[in-house]
């Protein structure tokens, strides 16, 4: 599984004011946390308070690339401010995201190819988010549809079924779940998928324990990556787990650590 953390987000609070403030140390420390606990890359965004995105996503991307060489997200609904991120990106970058809509693709599909990157496409268009897995697919088939009909290559693409909360979306979740295993049948090669997973438990009192269930039930699906806190060991643990039944990891007394150590 490839563990996307989702900490360097405007939305919290204390992410927020480093970025209004500048504070390099606080954004640093939280990149080097993540990647501590597993997270193989760093999802950023500046979050819906930033009054200039194009410039705070500089200083993200410029600020963490000073302490590490992982791959970095750059997360924004405006291709405009994901643009101004690569203008100084120096290490790997995957593009979050492109939705189904012909504009966004015709811009963030070249972006993606010009350097070098992974793309994340969320199965949504201007007509909203799906209400079931049918939509959801049709999405998707439209998506890789012109990935391949522009030369992107489909293993760099990963599709994001769009994880709604369980306290007001639940009779979406068996379907956004299935969605995980029909994407892979859209194409040969498959395309990635990928969800964010704190999505789920927005709203609700046992956020850990939903989290985790939710993401045990998508790797059996077959998901590929996921966006998620790094820092919450039992849901690292447990998706380490989910990998060794399914017979990814190799089985020893010490699995946990063995992992963790790779
Ligand atoms: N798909 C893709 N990218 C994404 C998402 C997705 N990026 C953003 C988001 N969804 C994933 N990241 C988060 C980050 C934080 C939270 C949820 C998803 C979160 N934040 C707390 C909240 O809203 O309750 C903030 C609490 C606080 O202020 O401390 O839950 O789906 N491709």
């Amino acid at each position: 599984m490839f563990i996307i953390g989702e900490l360097i987000n405007g939305m919290y609070n204390n992410i927020g004011k480093a970025i209004k403030e500048k504070d390099k140390d606080i954004i640093q420390k939280c990149a080097l946390a993540q990647i501590n606990a597993g997270a193989d890359a760093l999802d950023i965004n500046c979050g819906p308070a930033s009054r200039q995105p194009h410039l705070d996503i500089q200083w993200l991307v410029e600020t963490i690339q000073e302490v590490t060489d992982k791959p970095l997200v750059l997360d924004s609904s405006k291709p405009e401010v994901i643009e101004a991120g690569l203008k100084v990106i120096k290490n790997k970058v995957i593009i979050n995201s492109t939705t189904a809509d012909s504009e966004k693709l015709e811009k963030l599909v070249p972006l993606a190819k010009q350097y070098q990157g992974k793309l994340i496409a969320l199965t949504t268009s201007t007509k909203g988010i799906p209400q079931n897995k049918e939509q959801r697919l049709e999405l998707a088939a439209q998506i890789v549809a012109y990935c391949a009909e522009v030369g992107f290559n489909l293993l760099d693409l990963y599709l994001d079924p769009v994880v709604l909360p369980v306290n007001v979306a639940q009779a979406q979740q068996k379907d956004i779940l299935e969605s995980i295993h029909e994407f892979k049948i859209i194409s040969e090669p498959s395309p990635k998928t990928i969800l964010g997973l704190s999505n789920v438990s927005q709203g609700t009192k046992v956020r850990s324990l939903i989290n985790r269930t939710f993401l045990v039930m998508a790797v059996a699906l077959g998901l590929d990556a996921a966006i998620l806190d790094p820092l919450d060991k039992e849901l690292m643990d447990a998706v380490i787990t989910a990998e060794l039944i399914l017979n990814k990891q190799i089985y020893c007394d010490s699995y946990l650590e063995a992992y963790r150590k790779k």
